[in-house]
């Protein structure tokens, strides 16, 4: 027994006699009634709290690494009426040891999470958690899930599902994330993370009402509470546990077209052509399952794909690249030269029934059999089946059907008893059922492919997307919703998802833009898919097989101008986009946001959130404000969380906080927040083209003046050993006009531009008595009209520039 165990045991024999003395552990032992309980805090803010009968669960995780899990924070301990409180940096708990209830407390001692089961959670089925639902609190995040936006008197399963043409209804969906945020009106929040891959259900307050109960079928008590205080805090609390997204590729937030299937070499060509020839700016095109030979994964017809390296590489000159999709069914087709499965085979890495035999189940190749992504050496097998499709110069990868999906049987899935074999990542090497490893299949599948592309191209970065995952999953690969609906109801819904999705790590993540299934969607509903899109994360047009085309160019050359307008816009922003990205890549803080996330006050607001149901912010600046009745052509009030913002599109300065809209299909309302400096880049088909001319910089003066800018070679890893360019930009307002300050720039990286370009917003001085950097004078010219001020200067390092009416 360790030192702090003892010390731990012994403690709670004294505490009966209520002994008020204090002491430091670094976790803390209780047991009562046979029952085990941990409390230890790995990292400031956060409590890990885990249970068992007889001895805690196995301290592994797919999620959590062992640094991450093992760190362990000091406790102080003090006993005292029947209670053991232990106080850690910023959480602090309260154990009754008789029945081990326990509450999480904030830094200030406010009840954070009020347990109510405490021993009695664990049954022989698995365990029931049940807590207090704080009365003003919204639910947050659980991935990819519909419902309703705020998750409060809804309940949720935790079961990866294939789920073509899912509803509002439809639960479970692909993922499980198994990670809440909760907010109360106040902007207060705290975060829970079950780290448990079985099935299991969070309800809050449907069955019981102020009752919040999370169970699971089997596997570890094991969670984590996160006290914030505020929203952003606890999403860096849970990236400091489970990790960030590595910062992407830059082409991959550039526009990717899509569509099942680009039958043939010269289809997908043309359909670079035309994105070319009309001016439409995109970065990728998806190869889906038809380019294979009979649905083999890593296979290629080559009737239909003749030459895949001189098509990639064609694609490549004109800044197009290829994602190939990549299924983890390998066709159960013993001696017919199928290299992927006779590989696996010769080493055993499929997965198989009790009785000894490979599952097989049916999917798009007919018989197939499943890679055991648990196992170390799969994945190794797995990531080394890419070397080809590397080496034709293929750019990323795309992982489908990983919940997994099986076609005709009613589960949808495998058997529950197909047995993994689990090897490393801490855990001892053992057997497991599917039941333990379903929901964490699709995470581990993208890991092996991601981990893949890391050991084939070590110095570029990967790009993988997948459907299913497991909490933690964000470190691999970005995700996107599945089989969505053309309808309008799915594009709102569709933005809620994502906002969740960024709420629970995956900061990249899209819907397939214009809706994959159902009717084609009318031209209004692509229109504004196309408008809504460009600000999401991932920007994905996707559709069906057997549907109308509906890329960018299809329909009235009215709304085609409307679509071009607004993929370029995304590409004039993606300065601001990137540094956004790598911030997210740094802290876990995502893309596209609620308005909450920036502005938790406006919970208060009480209507629709405060604006958090329908709007959404990209970065810290941009507020973009669909309607809430995306169809109707009725007005709609925006209600921004502040006085002074800016029109985003034509600059000029709000005199009230809100605003009201009428619907305009050529126009999405986008606003500024005061304050903000965003970075703009000139126009580029695509972003492998080098921008030449002027950074702009759109100054909107307000308080808390700031901006940043990011750069560097988009692609290699060569950033993480300096060569990047980051650097703060800040503004205040003076008396006599603006003075805006360039922050001593880090890295080594030499950017694209040959000078800056100041727009200054609402600017109302007229053309100014003088701008100058250190006693260099800077020429400016004023526009009346846009009440735009532009002030071009040589590049700056550092400086200051001092504008004068
Ligand atoms: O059973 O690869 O969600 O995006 O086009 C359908 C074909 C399999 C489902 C994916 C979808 C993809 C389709 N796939």
């Amino acid at each position: 027994m360790s030192r702090l165990l003892r010390l731990a045991a012994s403690g709670f024999l004294l505490c009966a006699a209520a002994t008020l003395h204090a002491e430091t552990v670094d976790r803390m032992v209780l047991s009562s009634d046979g029952v085990v309980l941990e409390v230890s805090s790995p990292a400031s803010g956060i409590m890990r709290i885990r249970m068992g009968r007889r001895h805690l669960p196995e301290d592994a995780s797919w999620a959590v690494s062992r640094a991450a899990r093992s760190a362990r924070l000091p406790l102080q301990v003090t006993r005292g009426g029947g209670a053991v409180r232990l106080s850690a940096a910023q959480i602090g708990v309260r154990i009754d040891p008789k029945t081990l209830r326990l509450e999480v407390l904030d830094a200030g001692g406010k009840v954070l999470l009020a347990d109510l089961a405490g021993r009695a959670a664990l049954s022989t089925q698995g365990f029931r958690l049940r807590a207090r639902l704080n009365g003003d609190d919204h639910i947050f995040g659980l991935g990819d899930k519909t419902g309703t936006f705020d998750r409060k008197g809804g309940a949720y399963t935790m079961w990866n599902s294939d789920a073509w043409k899912f509803t509002q209804a439809t639960d479970p969906l692909y993922k499980s994330i198994p990670f809440f945020m909760a907010v109360s009106d106040s902007g207060q929040s705290f975060g829970l993370f079950l780290d448990n891959t079985w099935r299991s259900t969070f309800d809050f307050g449907k069955t019981e009402r102020g009752v919040l109960a999370i169970g699971a079928e089997g596997g570890p008590v094991d969670y984590y509470v996160m006290s914030g205080p505020a929203p952003k805090d606890v999403l860096q609390q849970y990236a400091r546990l489970t990790g960030t997204p590595p910062l992407m590729p830059q082409w991959a937030l550039g526009f990717q077209q899509s569509k099942w299937s680009y039958r043939s070499d010269a289809e997908v060509r043309a359909i670079a052509r035309r994105l070319r020839s009309e001016r439409l700016p995109a970065d990728v095109i998806y190869m889906d399952i038809d380019y294979q030979d009979r649905s083999r994964p890593f296979t290629v017809n080559r009737a239909a794909f003749p030459d895949l390296r001189k098509l990639a590489g064609d694609l490549r000159q004109e800044g197009m690249r290829l994602v190939l999709i990549t299924d983890p069914h390998i066709a159960n087709a013993p001696g017919q030269n199928y290299a992927a499965y006779d590989s696996g085979a010769a080493q055993d890495l499929f997965l198989k029934l009790p009785g000894g035999q490979y599952y097989s189940g049916d999917v798009w190749p007919g018989a197939a059999v499943f890679p055991d992504f648990s196992r170390a050496k799969v994945r190794n097998w797995w990531g080394g089946l890419y070397a080809g499709f590397v080496a034709d110069g293929v750019a990323g990868f795309w992982n489908d059907m990983n919940e997994p999906a099986i076609f005709n049987v009613a589960s949808k899935t495998m058997p529950l008893d197909v047995v993994h074999r689990i090897e490393g990542d801490g855990f001892a090497p053992r057997t497991a059922s599917h039941a333990e490893m379903h929901n964490v299949y699709g995470q581990l599948n993208s890991r092996a492919t991601y981990e893949g592309l890391m050991r084939l191209r070590p110095d570029e970065r990967p790009f993988v997307l997948t459907r299913a995952t497991y909490a933690g999953g964000q470190r691999y690969a970005a995700t996107w919703t599945g089989d969505n609906v053309s309808s309008w109801q799915h594009l709102k819904m569709g933005t809620q998802q994502l906002v969740n999705l960024g709420l629970s790590g995956f900061a990249y993540a899209g819907n397939d833009v214009g809706g994959y299934a159902g009717e084609r969607p009318s031209p209004e509903l692509l229109t504004r898919w196309f408008q809504i899109g460009a600000f999401t994360p991932l920007f994905r047009a996707h559709a069906e097989t057997g549907r109308p085309d509906q890329e960018p160019w299809v329909g009235d050359p009215v709304q085609v101008e409307i679509r071009r307008r607004f993929i370029s816009e995304r590409y004039l922003l993606m300065p601001y986009l990137y540094a956004a990205a790598e911030h997210n890549s740094r802290t876990g803080i995502p893309l596209l946001r609620p308005v909450f996330l920036n502005f938790p006050k406006v919970l208060a607001n009480g209507d629709r959130l405060g604006g958090s149901e329908d709007q959404f912010m990209v970065g810290e600046d941009l507020l973009v404000a669909p309607s809430p009745t995306l169809e109707s052509p009725g007005d709609y009030k925006v209600e921004l969380p502040g006085k002074g913002w800016y029109n985003y599109w034509t600059g000029q300065r709000l005199s009230d906080r809100s605003e009201t809209v009428t619907p305009d299909i050529a126009q999405l309302p986008v606003y500024v927040r005061p304050g903000a400096i965003i970075p703009k880049q000139p126009l580029v088909q695509s972003t492998a083209i080098i921008p030449s001319g002027r950074l702009e910089l759109h100054i909107y003066p307000g308080a808390d003046c700031r901006g940043d800018i990011y750069a560097d070679d988009g692609s290699s890893l060569a950033y993480k050993r300096g060569s990047f360019l980051r650097q703060r930009i800040r503004c205040e307002e003076t008396p006599s006009g603006l003075r805006v300050q360039f922050d001593q720039r880090e890295g080594s990286w030499t950017p694209w531009w040959n000078g800056l370009a100041l727009h200054v917003h609402g600017w109302n001085g007229g053309t100014p008595a003088q701008a100058q950097v250190t006693g260099v004078k800077l020429a400016t010219s004023f526009d009346p009209a846009q009440m735009v001020l532009v002030v071009q200067a040589s590049d700056l390092v550092r400086g200051l520039v001092e504008i004068e009416r």
